[in-house]
Order: structure tokens, then sequence, then C-alpha cells
């Protein structure tokens, strides 16, 4: 599977790699892709992660999740 999440809060590169690091210690999780212009991270996963899941590991990390679409 494959997922965009729109993510409010991210100001810098530390921010990014916070966010990255979150979302790549989740189970099934191959790949992170973050963009801080764009406020929105890829995720991608050999097995389905829930958006709930998504939203609470960045929330976890100080982030805003404002939005999760398949991609
Ligand atoms: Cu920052």
């Amino acid at each position: 599977m494959k997922k965009k999440v729109s993510i409010e809060g991210m100001s810098c590169g530390h921010c990014v790699n916070h966010t990255r690091e979150a979302l790549s210690e989740l189970n099934g999780v191959t790949q992170v892709e973050v963009s801080l212009e764009g406020k929105y991270a890829i995720v991608e996963a050999c097995e389905d992660v829930s958006d709930d899941t998504i939203k609470a590991a960045v929330e976890e990390v100080g982030y805003e999740v404002v939005g999760i679409e398949e991609a």
C-alpha cells in the first residue's frame, strides 16, 4: 500500500527527520518520503497500515495529520 499523509506543523529539516523516523518504525513500512514544502509524507508499506496508526505516530512526535489518502 501507499498513502499520502498531509501534515501541519513541520518547520525545518529536524521536523522532517522526526516525522520520517516515526513513520519508518511502523510495522510493514518499507519507504517514507517527507516533503517540508509540500507538507506531506508518502508512506509505502508491504502490509496494510491503518490511518489511525499513521496519525498516532505523527502526533506522538508533535505534528498534526490533516488528511490521509491513497497515493
Ligand atoms: Cu523543525
